[in-house]
Parts: structure tokens; sequence; C-alpha cells
């Protein structure tokens, strides 16, 4: 999943493709860099960041929505708002990506069970100017687990197919570096909710988060400026693939695809079954998410 952030303040992109036709070019790129599907965001969620108003998400996100899906791209859109992914959906998008996995906006969950598009659902504590101190567990994956569990039932019960339920643990998002590695090194228990038969799908977004930046200092002790961590990123994006996530959220598309693939082959050597079935965006019948173990994310 390749990342177009159409906001001026994005930790590690903001301003960069701040625009409707810059946003488009970059959206483009994207997948003839071999992104199988664009996520397109309209409202920063750095740690601190105050929010936009929905017409100004709209404003921001619409018209590159509307450009990519025009020229055939797979759009998958990047809010917490219902009234954004609706209309994304109207525009043509095909999957809603929460981070907030319902919470910020009750609306959400009915929206897409009526839609029936795929849903990714990250785990999530609180808005951006509060996350920082909501990093606090005993055990942070048991702990995610159960409250992504408690994200499932309320989705499905607001009649979302669990067929189309995608889960995130949300690294950054009320995590810390400690937090974020111990959800990465056990995925498995993220995608069976801790027990589990049937598994979700997982999503990962590490790419160029403080977390890699952190692990990389410069002799003075400086953390690695954002976009160099993307070999980092592409780091994660093998090892995280090759446990069976089934997508990776990257800024940057070229190392991150080859590392899936590297993974797909691994896993297929290994005689573990590719997640998702190999389906770049998921959906009803014998390759979609939680449709079984040759469907579901390990
Ligand atoms: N991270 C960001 C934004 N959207 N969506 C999902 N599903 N998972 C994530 O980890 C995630 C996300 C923040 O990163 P950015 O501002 O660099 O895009």
């Amino acid at each position: 999943m390749g990342v177009v952030n159409v906001t001026p303040d994005s930790f590690s992109d903001g301003g960069e493709w701040f625009g409707a036709e810059a946003g488009v070019r970059h959206g483009l790129e994207l997948l003839a860099q071999g992104a199988d599907i664009v996520d397109v965001g309209g409202e920063s969620t750095r740690p601190g960041a105050q929010r936009i108003t929905a017409e100004e998400e709209l404003r921001r996100a619409g018209p590159v929505i509307q450009g990519l899906v025009a020229a055939g791209v797979p759009v998958s859109v990047d809010t917490m708002r219902a009234e954004v992914a609706e209309r994304a959906l109207e525009a043509g998008a095909r999957l809603v990506n929460d981070v907030s996995g319902g919470l910020a906006d009750p609306q959400m969950p009915r929206l897409v069970a009526a839609a029936g598009v795929p849903y990714v659902v990250m785990h999530w504590r609180g808005h951006s100017h509060s996350m920082d101190s909501r990093a606090v567990y005993q055990d942070v994956v048991a702990e995610v687990s159960e409250e992504l569990c408690r994200r499932v039932d309320v989705v499905t019960q607001a009649g979302v197919d669990p067929g189309m339920i995608v889960l995130d643990p949300g690294l950054g998002f009320a995590k810390r570096a400690e937090h974020n590695w111990a959800l990465l090194t056990h995925l498995d228990e993220v995608s069976s909710l801790g027990g589990r038969a049937r598994p979700f799908p997982v999503l990962i977004g590490a790419s160029r988060k403080r977390f890699l930046g952190r692990l990389l200092p410069a002799p003075d002790g400086t953390p690695r400026p954002f976009a160099g961590s993307d070999d980092a990123t592409v780091s994660v994006t093998a090892l995280a693939a090759a446990a069976g996530a089934w997508c990776a959220r990257v800024h940057r598309v070229p190392g991150n695809a080859d590392a899936v693939r590297v993974a797909e082959a691994w896993r297929q050597a290994a005689g573990s079954p590719v997640p998702g079935g190999g389906s770049p965006v998921p959906g009803p019948g014998p390759s979609a998410p939680g449709a079984g173990p040759a469907g579901g994310a390990e």
C-alpha cells in the first residue's frame, strides 16, 4: 500500500504531495513502482496534530481520490470520518482505512457495512494531541489484541462482514518503540486476537515512524531523519510479510514491493500460505481475508 498524504503537516512527508495534481502524480508513480493500492489521506495523524474540519479534509483528499480512480488506480481512503469515507466511496475508493477503528466516528462501521468494502480497523486510544500519554501497557500484545477484539465485536454488530476486516496494531499510535517491536514480533497473536480460529489479515504501518529513526541515530544521538529510515522500513516489511502480514503501508514503494515478493517466495518455500491468497484488495470469495487457512493472515 503506497501512501499519498495530501497534508501540509504529516510527520514524514507533510507538504510534499499537498495539492491535487501533485497527489495524483505521486499516486500514479507509486502504482507504477509496484503498489497494489494507494492510500489517500487528507488529515495528519502525527503526534500532537490538531484536527481539521471534514470540509477541509474533503477539499484536500477528494480531488486526488477522483483523479486516481479515474486513472484506474485502486484507492483506499485514510479517514476517521464517515462523511469523508462516504464521499470517497462514492468517488470510487475501494477500501476504508480508519486509524481509529470506528472509535472516532460511531457512524463509520454502519457506513462501511452498507458499502460492503474492506475495512482496516486499527488499534487506537485517542486523537493525536493526547496519544503519547496513552502509551501505557502492562502487556502490550495482550491489551492491543483485547482492545481490537472489542472493536471487531462493535463493527461486526454494526453489520461489517468479518471477512472484510483487516486488523492493524497501530504502530506509533499510543505506542512507544518497545511497544511497536513487541507487536511486530507477535503479529500472529494480533491476527488471531489471542486465539480465534480464523485469523484476520494484518496491515502494518511502520514506514518512516519515529521508532525507526531512533533506532538508527547519528553518532551524536540525533535520530535518523524520516526519509533516512526507508531501508529500515524495507527490513520491517520483509520480516513482517514473512511472518504473515497481509499488507505494508509505506511511503516509498520500490524496496518494499521487492521485500513483499521475497517474503511471498519465502512463505511458499516454507509451505505457508500467502495471506489473502495474494489478493491485492480483499473481497468476498475464497481469497478474502478471514476466509480460512488459505485466505487469512497467519
Ligand atoms: N499510520 C499513519 C497514517 N495512517 N493507517 C494505518 N492503517 N496504519 C498506520 O500505521 C497509519 C495509517 C501515520 O503515518 P503517516 O502520517 O506517515 O502517513
